[in-house]
């Protein structure tokens, strides 16, 4: 079963040290080793605004991200507390904590964009929080959404269509809540009471006029509108009016707090509990413990070099870490799954082979679970390759175990007739007879002892081939037998020599026809796997594709109706431009598999090195499979 997080209390993660982020290995060592999906929730916003001490709540601690009780910014940096998930069994709830946004005292507040970008990047709900009311300040100070478009690229190269990379930050980004800390006015509008999103929606809305002031609050607006796919909002009455009890909040019980704040609180606590998304990086790629490491390191590395975090990068980084571990399970499972099931020397070779088919399978599924965007399938091709070795290792051993056996099992059964011979029993008028009686006995009793495995007729024959001269020598000695019966006796040897070899040979012929048989399975199995796996990737990258353009006609709408015609139609473009990637992609779905399809076949055959007759066969697999659809 995958594991779960152990941890007692919170971590640093990111380290912001002298304006300098850097990743606390403590802290990735923790995260390598959850195995279990993550839901990330990530708080951000102003310092002193109480973030530590609600992320506390969610933790279901009243302590444990450290607060801070004087003016002073407390936390520094990223702080992370990995427990497990309340409420989705198997997953773990990952809560990050960051340092307060705004503080005078700090010298670059490029620093605080970074924190910001982070955030966004490896949570799956963003918590935005600040205190009072949504008013045009709190839009002013919410600038760090505007800035994501530098500081995040979605892809490494500019896009074709020439649409603006941001176009996209929706299908990776996560939901956004904000949270209204102290919350003082009344939730109505024009005297109607409103719900607490509505009240953000309202909030949101874009306000016309050229006014600067009001362009620098519409531009967060904007950003908060186009770029998360999801907003909630969530206000909070001051925990408590005693302001001796506030600054000391995390030693009083819950239950001495203000009854409003205690229900808004686990009001807050159970949505995010129920309603946050498991991260999730694109396309169906799921996000454990383990990866949000190699993001987190991914992401902060890159910064440091002065560069941009590029999530299309950071895709391809992780795919080549999880693939190859993806492969080294995959292989490990085929060995374990053999070494389990097969006794040597199987009966058959077909037993074996059948045995392997089974353990392949298994074996590619385990990779097809693990892995993703494969590109060229270069990940499955070593799987290939490495289970074609084993393969070959495994039949080696069953023959040797054959051998090994028969040759013991025949050393056991001649042993007798050995003895008689080098005593001279045969060496004695009418000696052949008994010769003969027994060396047939001997291949008798041979015949009766089951399971030998792969190796039996060979082994017998080699038997039968050391005899031939002794059998010999004894007829010709034997003064019983007249020169007509001497004739026949040598022409029986010769006839009985011919077919033996001939069945040894005609076994060959079978097992080779078999092998062949088996690599055809092999193929088969590989290239429907690989399929069902194309089909999966693409229904995922069609439903990404979807979610987009429900949420830029969403906003679209919605721009429309607030009246502003203008920006709305300055979105049919990107719009447009959408819907004919989504057709592109589900008109050329089926000619995209088939050539993927062909190509790794051929390439499988070539790694088989398999005769010619093999090759065609890769045509005919990829075409049956889909006739069968
Ligand atoms: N007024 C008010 N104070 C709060 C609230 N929640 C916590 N506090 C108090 O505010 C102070 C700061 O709380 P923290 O949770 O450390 O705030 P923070 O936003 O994490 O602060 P930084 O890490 O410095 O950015 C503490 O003394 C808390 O007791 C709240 O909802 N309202
Ligand atoms: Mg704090």
């Amino acid at each position: 079963m995958a594991s779960g997080p152990n941890m007692m209390a919170p971590i640093c993660l990111v380290e912001n040290n002298n304006m300098q982020l850097s990743v606390n290995q403590r802290a990735t060592q923790i995260l390598e080793q959850i195995s279990q999906p993550v839901v990330v929730v990530a708080i951000v916003g102003l310092y002193r605004t109480g973030k530590s001490y609600l992320m506390n709540r969610l933790a279901g601690q009243n302590r444990g991200f450290p607060l801070g009780s004087t003016v002073q910014s407390k936390t520094k940096g990223i702080w992370m507390w990995c427990v497990p998930h309340p409420s989705k069994p198997n997953h773990t709830l990952v809560l990050l904590d960051t340092e307060g946004l705004g503080d005078v005292e700090k010298g670059d507040p490029k620093n605080d964009s970074w924190i910001f970008a982070l955030a966004v990047l490896l949570c799956s709900t963003f918590v935005y929080n600040s205190l009072g009311t949504i008013n045009h300040q709190a839009l002013e100070q919410l600038h760090y959404v505007t800035e994501l478009t530098e500081l995040i690229r979605t892809k490494s190269s500019p896009k074709e269509d020439g649409t603006e990379d941001s176009t996209e930050f929706v299908s990776f980004f996560p939901d956004f809540i904000w949270t209204v800390r102290d919350f003082t006015l009344e939730l109505k509008l024009n005297d109607d009471p409103i719900t607490e999103d509505e009240y953000l929606e309202n909030a949101l809305k874009l306000i016309p006029g050229k006014n600067p002031r009001i362009q620098a609050s519409n531009l967060p607006r904007e950003c908060i509108r186009h770029f998360f796919p999801k907003r909630k909002c969530f206000v909070f009455d001051r925990p408590t009016n005693d302001t001796k009890l506030l600054a000391n909040i995390e030693n009083i019980p819950e239950n001495q707090l203000d009854p409003k704040f205690q229900k808004q609180a686990n009001n807050f606590c159970s949505y995010i509990f129920t309603q946050a998304r498991t991260k999730i990086l694109r396309e169906g790629v799921m996000i454990t413990g383990n990866r949000l490491r190699t993001l987190v390191v991914t992401y902060v590395d890159t910064i440091n070099t002065g560069a941009v975090p590029c999530l299309e990068n950071a895709v391809t980084t992780l795919a080549q870490l999880e693939n190859s571990v993806a492969v080294q399970k995959a292989a490990d499972h085929y060995s374990e799954q053999m070494a389990q099931r097969v006794r040597f020397p199987t009966d058959t070779l077909q037993e074996l082979l059948d045995v392997h088919a089974d353990c392949e399978r298994e074996a590619i599924r385990v990779f097809m679970e693990r892995s993703f965007k494969d590109e060229n399938q270069e990940f499955q091709k070593t799987l290939v390759e490495i289970i074609k070795d084993k393969k070959q290792h495994f039949l080696q051993q069953n023959e040797e175990a054959s051998v090994k056996y028969c040759q013991s099992m025949l050393d056991q059964l001649s042993k007798a007739l050995m003895e008689n011979i080098s005593i001279g029993t045969f060496s004695v008028p009418g000696g052949y007879k008994l010769y003969r009686q027994a060396k047939e006995s001997i291949e008798w009793n041979y015949s009766q002892v089951p399971r030998k495995g792969v190796k039996a007729n060979e082994v017998l024959q080699n038997f039968l081939q050391s005899q031939a001269s002794i059998e010999k020598s004894i007829w010709q000695a034997d003064k019983a037998l007249t020169d007509g019966e001497k004739a026949i006796a040598a022409e029986r040897a010769s006839k009985e020599a011919a077919e033996k070899e001939q069945e040894v040979l005609r076994q060959k012929l079978l097992e080779q026809e078999q092998q062949i048989e088996a690599q055809q399975r092999s193929l088969q199995e590989n290239i429907a796997q690989l399929k069902e796996k194309m089909e999966r990737e693409t229904e995922n990258i069609i439903k990404e594709q979807n979610m987009m353009l429900e949420h830029k006609l969403k906003v679209q709408e919605d721009l429309l109706k607030e009246g502003f015609r203008k920006k709305s139609e300055e979105m049919d473009e990107e719009i447009r431009q959408l819907k004919h990637t989504i057709d592109t992609t589900k008109n050329n779905e089926a000619s995209w598999f088939t050539q993927a399809l062909d190509r790794f076949g051929s390439e499988i055959i070539s790694i088989f090195a398999s005769p010619v007759r093999v090759l065609d066969t890769v045509v005919r697999t990829v075409s049956s499979i889909f006739k069968k659809n």
